[in-house]
């Protein structure tokens, strides 16, 4: 790494625009309050915008005719940003929401072209929901300012906003998978969304895997875009207009998350948990209840576990978190009836006086509690049948201040090939394989356990959401005249201003996903003799 700092200058504000705000407002008895948003786009740039002033334009869970502005107002107060608030009639939650967002495009983009319902009313819907966040955000936004939409939910927003006259730099960044020409043609309406797209000056995906399939739909799907190859960028030019695609694999708040698992509550916390649960190694899942997170397989695997090596039993305890999520869609209550099943038949055959071999818990966990859980782990299982990254396996190496727990990462999340540096990475349906690496995992020695989780945590914190934020912001048109020394930052007078270290031989927007390749960082690929001979060069044998 060089000593020059890249500084991104919006003269005007940030504007992010996702379907959901970082609150929600839930009605009760008495009236209504306001909640923090579940989810990791909601998690993720909460905490990454949490010091910085601009706007929030999003779904605050409210309908047309609720008077929500003072609690709007008192949410905004606690934060430097302002939330703004779109308003979803019922038809618009279950056609555009439940319907197209989450019948169509989510199982899509994750691989699972069977279980979309392509229905032609949620499309209709669709285009006019994202006509009406356009308009929103068209009112809000000055050509100062910077449009930052966010996620599969708004994909239409750019025609809609550049037809209302915006002018302003627009980017996009896509939080899940985008998938292979070969599925992504199967969407009737694949044509306009594509083009919508291309009518950001950015689009960002988490992983090179995403964006080279985007590249690939274009090429095979809209001919009449000129795709101009380049590393790291990527340019494409439709009807006069240019769009740099790139690779921003996203973070979390490592600092935040390392600090609040060191309090003195969370550890007392965490003791507690592992003084409760019986057994010598605790296995955590935390996970959204989705299909797409592989929580049966998961489960399997861990029966095969216990059916292949009789000698865990009694030893080696799972604790499933999940939070309820999408409740209304017929997938999800399946999903739900099939994991409750499966943990009571593996109780049903395993449990022993003193020993319950899966805990399950149902709901949303706050923040120290979730922590606790993640510090009292010797294991986090994270698998995935495909994730755009999964910010859960960030969080549980954030948390693991001991450098204790082992990470097993499915191959098919982004954060798979990201963390391959220390953790097991898994292809979650091969259950043999899991059970293996939960078998090796339980008995590996404490040097190499400690060596893994010291590089994870090397990565995960130097690769933090501030400098996710830092790289997409950098890949606007407009950033390139204002890269300067360290230290011009102060000169700028700039309301926004975000700086990470550049590497000069690999500038530009694929920057975190070039110093992750394991061709670029050699070191972070060890085996498990290495792992060894670093431990013992540190005096820890
Ligand atoms: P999600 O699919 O929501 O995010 P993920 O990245 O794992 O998935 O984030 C989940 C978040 O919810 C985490 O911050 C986690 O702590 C929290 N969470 C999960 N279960 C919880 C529980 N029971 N109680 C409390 N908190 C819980 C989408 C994409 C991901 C991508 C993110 C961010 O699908 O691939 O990583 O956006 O880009």
């Amino acid at each position: 790494m060089t000593d020059i700092v890249a500084v991104t200058e919006i003269k005007g504000r940030v504007i992010n625009v996702s379907n959901r705000l970082p609150v929600l407002i839930r009605k009760h008895a008495g009236g209504a309050r306001v909640e923090r948003s579940s989810g990791g786009l909601a998690t993720a740039l909460d905490a990454g915008w949490r010091h910085q002033r601009g706007i929030w334009i999003g779904w605050a869970g409210t309908s047309p005719g609720q008077h929500i502005e003072p609690l709007l107002l008192k949410a905004s107060q606690a934060r430097s940003y302002t939330l703004r608030s779109v308003s979803l009639t019922e038809d618009e939650i279950a056609k555009f929401y439940s319907g197209f967002a989450n019948e169509i495009i989510w199982p899509l983009f994750h691989d699972m072209p069977s279980r979309c319902n392509f229905d032609p009313e949620y499309w209709e819907i669709y285009q006019r929901v994202n006509r009406k966040f356009g308009k929103v955000t068209a009112e809000t936004a000055t050509p100062d300012d910077f449009i930052w939409v966010h996620d599969y939910h708004l994909m239409l927003t750019a025609s809609a906003m550049r037809q209302a006259g915006v002018s302003a730099p627009m980017g996009f960044f896509l939080h899940i998978p985008f998938p292979s020409p070969d599925v992504f043609e199967k969407l009737p309406w694949k044509k306009p969304i594509l083009k919508s797209l291309l009518e950001f000056d950015v689009i960002g995906f988490q992983s090179d895997h995403d964006r080279v399939n985007f590249v690939a739909c274009l090429e095979r799907l809209l001919p009449e875009a000129k795709v101009e190859p380049g590393i790291p960028r990527v340019q494409v030019r439709l009807e006069g207009r240019r769009t740099v695609i790139g690779t921003f694999p996203i973070g979390i708040d490592f600092d935040e998350f390392a600090r609040q698992a060191a309090e003195s509550g969370i550890e007392a916390h965490s003791s507690e948990i592992r003084r409760r649960l019986s057994g010598d190694t605790l296995v955590l899942g935390v996970d959204r209840l989705d299909y797409t997170k592989g929580i049966p397989e998961r489960l399997k695997s861990f029966r095969l576990l216990l059916r292949r090596f009789p000698e865990q039993r009694g030893h080696i305890t799972l604790v499933q978190v999940v939070v309820p999520s999408r409740e209304e869609i017929p997938n999800y209550k399946h999903l739900r009836r099939e994991v409750e099943l499966l943990v009571s038949q593996i109780n049903g055959e395993f449990t022993e006086p003193g020993w319950v071999p899966v805990h399950y818990i149902h709901r949303n966990l706050g923040r120290e509690e979730l922590l606790a859980y993640y510090r009292a782990a010797d294991i986090g299982l994270v698998t995935p049948l495909k994730d755009g990254m999964n910010l859960v396996a960030k969080e549980f190496c954030a948390a693991q201040i001991d450098e204790r727990g082992v990470l097993i990462v499915s191959e098919f999340a982004g954060a798979g090939p990201e963390l391959r540096c220390g953790a097991i990475v898994v292809n979650p349906n091969d259950f043999s394989e899991v059970a293996q690496a939960l078998h090796d995992a339980a008995i590996m020695g404490v040097e190499e356990k400690r060596n893994r989780m010291r590089l994870l945590r090397e990565v995960v914190k130097e690769h933090n959401v501030q400098r996710w934020i830092g790289s997409f912001l950098q890949a606007m048109p407009t950033a390139e005249a204002v890269i300067s020394k360290r230290g011009a930052a102060s000169d700028l007078g700039s309301q926004y201003i975000f700086s990470h270290r550049r590497d000069e031989t690999m500038p530009g927007v694929a920057l975190v996903a070039t110093a992750l390749s394991p061709d670029a960082r050699p070191r972070y690929q060890m085996g498990r003799e290495k792992l060894r001979m670093l431990g013992r060069a540190a005096g820890e044998d």
